[in-house]
């Protein structure tokens, strides 16, 4: 059958036995060039893998649940077009010994795209550096007109060969941004497994070179101006947990994709869920705000000599995500007190002991145990709202983060299972994660999945403040320095130790009750010293 072709799984570089989480496809179906076919997820990424070419699907080798590695068979499609194809036929015979193929690779100008109105925009950031990989709408460049800036994001994954513009440029629309060489489409190109004989590979052609991008519609640019449409939230939408065409469909529709709540597995949103989100906003059931009031541009340099320091990439992921939550969140802070006079006598007692063991024990350890024993009573504190605010998502378990202050800003590392470890594995997690955080060491999965957070300022001061809730966490609480007070007792005044609390709380979850029984709750429990050192069984 001169027509019909073997579609297996492409080069997956380092991945093996990734899972098949979706079939985008059914026999029967007509498939375009680029076509997602099916959606693969390893535990660090979420790819499709397209249709190298137009055929109809005839029959499909996988189902969801799969593990496939790199050359298996994933479909049947017949009805190929050889000729545009460039490829050679698979024939009705067991494939011979294939070899399999490089990805191929292809470099092009990612250029400016339509502006609307506007030509001669100024870059005023560059996003990128030559040999830096990038995804696929990763933003590269900042423009920014009068009224708005908006980031140039890569049509693609690559890798950023060369950068045309800098900051000062004024582009317009076409104009070159950066050469990106890329691996084909998509996060991974999926190829014909049989490949030409070596006769037909003397004449066949070489491979086509990935069509250069068509500009970009202005949908793909990511406006900030306040419009009628929800602001995109590009830091959660590139952490967002879907799938390239997913992405693109969420894109083309201006669907910020952190506000979707993910139906597939393990959470991942898929087209369905996306198109539900759209509807619900349609139907006024999601609230997409309407922009915020702009703040005054100052020239600052008018006033005296000024220094510009760029952002971090922490601040850069980390402000945005802050600046949803205070926005997004109504925020309530109730201040309260903990008397640790004997936790702290206790601490002071153990500290050598833990040294010996390698650890050191801060009052931290402490506040993580009596949260977990507290969150434990009030369950609703770790809980999160659903993304279209209708139920509330309760965990089974207790995975607590807490902020740590890095030379390159705050990142907030998660304990694991912080209800089923005793102080001295409490103490040692929270400081080798701290060493990691400094050391720039932690990796992404240190960082998800917590329930609550800790922001701890005890070290440095202060006698309270007001965390921000490290959304779609409900709630967060502060600690702040502990100093002696005098305390009225049994009719006299005696010097205590006390513990400033600062718990915020999402009001549209937890009410003023139930936020002052948990730090009543809490300040009980690390009073308690003997329960917050006992050994979990
Ligand atoms: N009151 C008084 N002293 C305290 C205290 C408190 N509440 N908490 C800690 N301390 C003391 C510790 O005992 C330690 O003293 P010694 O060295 O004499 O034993 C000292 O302060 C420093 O502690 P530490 O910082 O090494 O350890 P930690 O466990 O308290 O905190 C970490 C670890 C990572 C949370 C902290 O280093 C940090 O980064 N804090 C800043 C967090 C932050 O920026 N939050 C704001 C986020 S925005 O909301």
């Amino acid at each position: 059958m001169a027509d019909r072709a073997e579609v297996r799984v492409p080069d997956i570089g380092d991945f093996d036995a990734v899972e098949v989480i979706e079939i985008l496809v059914q026999p029967g179906d007509q498939v375009a060039p680029e076509d997602p076919l099916i959606t693969l997820e390893s535990d660090k990424a979420t790819m499709d893998v397209p249709a190298p070419f137009a055929g109809t699907v005839e029959s499909l080798a996988v189902t969801v649940g799969d593990q496939v590695s790199k050359g298996d068979l994933i479909l049947l499609l017949t009805g190929v077009n050889l000729q545009t194809a460039g490829q050679a036929p698979s024939s009705d015979e067991p494939a011979a010994q294939p070899a399999p193929l490089e990805p191929a690779t292809s470099e092009f100008r990612v250029v400016v795209p339509d502006l609307g109105d506007f030509a001669d925009v100024d870059v005023i950031e560059v996003l990128v550096g030559v040999g830096d990989a990038v995804e696929v709408e990763q933003g590269l460049i900042t423009l920014e007109t009068d009224k708005a800036t908006m980031d140039v994001p890569a049509p693609k994954a690559g890798t950023i060969t060369a950068l045309l513009v800098g900051v000062g440029d004024k582009v317009s629309a076409g104009d070159g941004v950066v050469t990106l060489k890329t691996m084909t489409e998509g996060s991974v190109a999926a190829q014909l497994e049989q490949p030409p004989s070596p006769a037909e590979a003397a004449v066949a052609p070489p491979p086509a070179p990935a069509a250069p991008p068509a500009p970009m519609s202005p949908g793909a640019a990511v406006f900030t101006e306040p419009a009628a449409l929800p602001a995109i939230d590009e830091a959660g939408f590139s952490k967002a947990h879907a799938s390239p065409s997913v992405r693109k469909l969420a894109r083309e529709l201006g669907v910020d994709l952190p506000r979707v709540r993910g139906s597939g597995v393990k959470g991942r949103i898929t087209a369905a869920d996306v198109k539900a989100f759209v509807k619900s906003v349609l139907q006024g059931d999601v609230a997409v705000g309407g922009g915020l009031p702009a703040l005054p541009s100052v020239d600052f340099a008018k006033f005296g000599p000024v220094e510009i320091q760029p952002l971090s990439r922490i601040q850069k992921i980390s402000g945005p995500r802050l600046h949803a939550s205070w926005v997004n969140l109504p925020h309530v802070t109730q201040h309260d007190e903990a008397d640790v006079t004997e936790l702290e006598a206790t601490r002071q007692a153990l500290k050598n002991k833990a040294v010996e063991r390698g650890i050191k024990l801060t009052p931290l350890a402490f506040v993580v145990r009596a949260c977990a024993l507290t969150l434990q009573e009030f369950p609703q504190f770790k809980s999160s709202l659903s993304a279209d605010g209708q139920s509330l998502v309760f965990k089974d378990y207790c995975h607590i983060g807490f902020a740590a202050d890095t030379p390159n800003g705050l990142v907030v590392p998660v304990i694991r299972d912080a209800d089923k470890k005793d102080i001295y594995e409490l103490a040692h997690d929270l400081g080798s994660l701290s060493t990691a955080a400094r050391d720039g060491q932690l990796k992404p999965g240190d960082m998800q999945g917590g329930v609550f957070t800790i922001s701890s300022l005890g070290g440095i001061g202060g006698t309270a403040f007001t965390p921000i809730i490290n959304a779609p966490e409900v709630a967060i609480l502060g600690v702040s320095k502990m100093k002696t007070s005098p305390v009225y007792l049994d009719g006299a005044f005696v010097p205590r130790l006390i513990l400033p609390l600062s718990l915020s709380y999402d009001h549209r979850v937890i009410d003023g009750a139930a936020g002052v029984r948990f730090t009543t709750h809490l300040a009980h429990t690390l009073a308690d010293v003997d329960r917050l050192i006992e050994a979990i069984p």
